[in-house]
């Protein structure tokens, strides 16, 4: 099953809206197979955000995510990644949908609450570089069958 990555940025731990974010997910139907709450360093976010490195804004990015704990998660499910991008909304949360996470809770770019893997090969990627083998959970849950039909849940 697809896997993908979320992390709850400092602003979500200091305003209060991990739980949000969580709910959001476990509703939409997705399976939370890891979970843990940890202080990111220069290290893990110049690979994680590889490919901004050498934009402008990655400096005050990395300063950003350093400046508090974060909870990264690994959320599993049927094309997920796509699913989530939908359920966050867009990087400017000014032009975000509203109903999304970002278009109900969030002003700025560089304060948008949360990261969402953008593709199923970076949710790959992703999930590897936050989690051991043994930090993922594989378990049956029940709700699948009232989730997705038979061929979606291979
Ligand atoms: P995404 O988080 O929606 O995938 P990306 O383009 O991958 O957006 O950018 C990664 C993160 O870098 C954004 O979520 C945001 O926090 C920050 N960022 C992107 N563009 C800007 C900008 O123009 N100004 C400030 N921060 C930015
Ligand atoms: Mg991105």
């Amino acid at each position: 099953m697809e896997r993908t990555l979320i992390i709850a940025k400092p602003d979500a731990i200091q305003r209060g809206l991990v739980g949000e974010i969580i709910h959001r997910l476990e509703r939409k139907g997705l399976k939370l197979i890891g979970l843990k709450m940890l202080s990111l360093d220069e290290p893990i976010l110049r690979e994680h955000y590889a490919e901004h490195v050498e934009k402008s804004f990655y400096e005050g990015l990395e300063k950003f995510m350093k400046s508090s704990p974060v909870v990264v998660m690994a959320w599993e499910g049927f094309e997920c990644t796509n699913s989530v991008r939908i359920l966050v909304g867009a990087t400017n949360p000014r032009a975000a949908e509203a109903g999304t996470i970002r278009g109900d809770f969030a002003m700025g770019t560089g304060r948008n609450l949360i990261h969402a893997s953008d593709s199923k090969a970076s949710g790959q990627r992703e999930v590897s570089l936050f989690f051991t083998d043994d930090e993922l959970h594989s378990y049956d849950k029940s709700e699948y069958n009232d989730i997705y039909e038979p061929h979606e849940r291979d």
